[in-house]
């Protein structure tokens, strides 16, 4: 895989790569002495990223040094927490002939698959898993997607054809960014790929331009926006259509050069005119004048774009408010146009490619066992996977796979979750480390991580703010037991169709065995050669610090995927699901003394796996209920003091921290924590282990349009 051994040499090296941990793909300089990393600084030559770092990328190095990484196959002995090291021959054996008969004794749904975040980080695990999902032959897949970004691939499905056709906010040029669910100044930025978005939001508002950030906690992107709009949990989809409302009350709808193309306008005008910034005021939090204010200014404005995230996607009606920000940026003339909404036109187009095969997406082809959920994508939501393998019957889910996933911290009611997998036939994880969810598995598959690994960014340039690309080659040297991703997933595919089970289909093995010849590097140089820049790896090893392919174009209509290239702007899916939202226009939400719970990200941590990391964890402590001294008060609780937290599904205690930066009403807990269950084996972590968000989160308790998971807005109790 690599170059030249440069590392074997024992001398002192400064090398390029690329940071993989979140979507803001910075560029590194790497100093490495050997096999051993000295120093890791952002590349200041990188055009994109322009030397911005932060403190993840400095912690590679300790997962690159960490003792409890797992270096070799490890085998669980049988009702036991004892893992014992294995050779891949034998668990690649192993693993296809359990699996296998699983899937013979109780059919091919028994398998379930869950690919957890870093999958997508991966070009190499990205460009295996379509080929290894489809030989499992069952429907039993799973992913992060349905706690994540799944309503933005539904409206993009629906309205533009393709799910993963996500318009991408214009930061770098836009007049006005109106923010909600999202703070980019931890999490660098998501479905937005712009590293350095600090610097970005300087420029934005040193150029005249404004920023307002929704949000029912003054993030630390709210505490730099212009202006800060606390909102209610779960109602951004009230306040966008009182947006809506607003905008054709002042008659001021203007397509711009999308009116010949959008069909349904007539459809979202009687939508709005039933949701008056005055009807909506007091299920938002938002005052009516507050409401039609900032719309006047969004259209005013030279350019503008809403753009939302997570805080958008993970409530109750993610899908429709994932839609609504379309078509507010649609309907105010601020789309596939400068300093509005834009598509990326990436050098390496996995959409367009995707496309040509005929593969778009699709949504409710078939629905889950249990609670009759719909797929997406050929994926279900991961809400059910607990109810899917401890409720007997046909279909019960008896053996499952993960990659890079721990479900058990990162989806709703994990503690259920957690019991449910105890009780599985057979498990493989393909993981790193033993955590919370893989200290469940028979198997514990390591492979190369970071610095080991060539990397380009499949995922995220598509999802970037300009275009770029770079390319770079793996710097360390892998353990020697551990093995590239995408190999570990073929041959996995390989031994459970050896040994009888997956799907029966000889060309789909036969393709994976020719894919598995090729090896990945040589799929991603074809991508870029037949990539709209022409270019191919070669090319791209010679700029080293990377491409600026230029700013984002109008790409429409060319990468419409509808029908007749017509953009959807009130597809019937969405429209449907409006009854449910004016359902609980009135609702209050919480009662006897109920808090809303919503979740947090913190800058040094990512998701729940770098706590490993003595460099990151130190400091103040980052698991805490963040509350409103008022809440406080009346609870007769006081700042670090120890409340217990209790919601329909779980309790936990943790340390209080009363501050002014949350909305009454509101308390706030970061995802990712709860390292103390027994099993698990990240020594580091364990000292701060805090609790788990999604032991309080409800598995039962989602977007029921798309099957994403709800997290913002969980009614919880707290007291001492
Ligand atoms: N440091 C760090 N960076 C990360 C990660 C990490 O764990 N740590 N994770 C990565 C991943 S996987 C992702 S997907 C991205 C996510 O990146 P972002 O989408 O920026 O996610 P968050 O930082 O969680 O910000 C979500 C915001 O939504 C707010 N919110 C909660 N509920 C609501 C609501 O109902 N309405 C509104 N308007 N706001 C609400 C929260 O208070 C929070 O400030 O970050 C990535 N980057
Ligand atoms: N309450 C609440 N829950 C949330 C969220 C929230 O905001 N609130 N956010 C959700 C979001 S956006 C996401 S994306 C999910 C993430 O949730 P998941 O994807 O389920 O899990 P991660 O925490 O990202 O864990 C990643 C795992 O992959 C392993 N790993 C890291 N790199 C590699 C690699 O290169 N190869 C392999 N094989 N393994 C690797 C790590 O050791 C770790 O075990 O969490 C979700 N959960
Ligand atoms: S912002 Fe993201 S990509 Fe950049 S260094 Fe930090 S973790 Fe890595
Ligand atoms: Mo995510």
């Amino acid at each position: 895989m690599l170059g030249e051994p440069h590392y074997a040499m024992g001398m002192s090296q400064t090398r390029l790569h690329t940071c993989m941990l979140c979507e803001a793909v910075c560029g590194l300089e790497v100093e490495t002495e050997g096999n051993t990393v000295v120093s890791i600084r952002g590349d200041a030559a990188d055009p994109f990223s322009r030397g911005h770092i932060c403190p993840k990328a400095v912690a590679l190095r300790d997962l690159h040094e960490d003792p409890d990484r797992i270096t070799q196959p490890m085998r669980r002995a049988p009702g036991s927490d004892r893992f014992e090291p294995i050779s891949w021959d034998d668990a690649l054996a192993e693993a296809g002939e359990k699996l296998a008969a699983v899937q013979k004794q109780h059919g091919r749904n028994a398998l379930a698959l869950y690919l957890g975040n870093p999958t997508v980080h991966s070009y190499s695990a990205l460009l295996a898993v379509p080929f290894v999902g489809k030989a499992l032959g069952t429907r039993a897949r799973f992913s992060a997607t349905s706690v994540d970004q799944l309503p933005h691939m539904l409206s993009a499905l629906q309205m533009f054809g393709h799910q993963l056709l996500f318009p991408i906010p214009d930061v770098d040029r836009t007049d006005y960014l109106l923010m909600l669910g999202a703070n980019p100044l931890v999490s660098n930025g998501s479905i937005m790929t712009a590293p350095g978005i600090h610097k970005r939001l300087d420029a934005l508002r040193a150029r005249g331009g404004t920023l307002v950030v929704v949000d029912p906690r003054k993030s630390e992107t709210a505490a730099i926006a212009d202006e800060h709009v606390f909102i209610r949990p779960g109602s951004d989809a009230y306040l966008l259509l009182g947006m809506l409302h607003t905008v054709f009350a002042d008659g001021k709808v203007n397509l711009r050069q999308h009116a010949e193309r959008a069909d349904g306008l007539d459809e979202v005008r009687t939508l709005a005119a039933r949701f008056s910034p005055e009807r909506v005021a007091a299920r938002t939090g938002v005052d009516a004048e507050r409401i039609r204010r900032i719309t006047r200014a969004f259209v005013a404005a030279p350019s503008a774009v809403c753009y939302g995230r997570v805080g958008v996607c993970t409530q109750e009606f993610g899908g429709l408010a994932a839609w609504l920000i379309n078509v507010l940026n649609l309907v105010t003339g601020n789309f596939d146009r400068a300093g509005g909404a834009m598509f990326t036109t990436p050098a390496a187009d996995l959409v367009g490619v995707a496309s040509k095969l005929g593969e778009r997406g699709h949504f409710g082809l078939w629905k889950s066992r249990v609670r009759g959920l719909p797929e997406f994508g050929g994926e279900l939501p991961v809400s059910v996977l607990g109810e899917e393998i401890e409720t007997p019957g046909e279909g019960q889910i008896r053996a499952l796979i993960t990659h890079a996933g721990n479900p058990v911290l990162s989806t709703p009611n994990g503690a259920r979750l957690d019991k449910a997998l105890a009780g599985l036939d057979y498990m493989v994880a393909i993981d790193l480390y033993r955590n919370e969810t893989t200290r469940h598995a028979n198997l514990i598959l390591p492979t190369e991580f970071g610095l080991e690994r060539d990397h380009y960014d499949l995922a995220f340039y598509t999802l970037a703010v300009r275009n770029a690309a770079r390319y770079v080659e793996g710097i360390l040297k892998p353990p020697a037991g551990v093995r590239p991703d995408w190999q570990v997933l073929f041959d996995l595919a390989l031994s459970l169709h050896k040994h009888g089970g997956g799907r029966r289909d000889t060309k789909l093995v036969w393709t994976i065995r020719a894919l598995r010849a090729l090896g990945p590097r040589r799929l991603l140089d074809l991508l870029l050669r037949f990539g709209p820049h022409k270019l191919s790896l070669a090319r791209l090893k010679k700029d080293a610090h990377g491409l600026d392919l230029g700013a984002l174009e109008p790409r429409l209509p060319s990468l419409l995927q509808t029908k007749g290239k017509r953009i959807a702007l009130a597809p019937a899916l969405f429209l449907g699901d409006v009854a449910r939202l004016e359902a609980q226009l009135d609702s209050t939400m919480a009662t006897n003394g109920e808090l809303l719970l919503i979740g947090r990200r913190n800058l040094r941590s990512n998701n729940s796996w770098m706590h490993n990391s003595q460099r990151l964890i130190k400091g103040p402590e980052a698991c805490t209920l963040i509350m409103h001294p008022d809440d406080a008060k009346s609870r007769g609780l006081i700042e670090g003091q120890e409340v217990r937290v209790r919601s329909r599904v779980g309790e936990v205690a943790v340390p209080l921290a009363v501050s002014l930066d949350i909305a009454a009403g509101v308390v706030s807990l970061p995802h990712g924590w709860g390292h103390a269950r027994p099993g698990v084996e990240l020594r580091v972590a364990k000292t701060r282990a805090g609790v788990s968000l999604n032991d309080l989160t409800d598995d039962q308790k989602l977007d029921s349009l798309s099957g994403n998971a709800s997290f913002s807005g969980v009614p919880v109790t707290v007291s001492r």
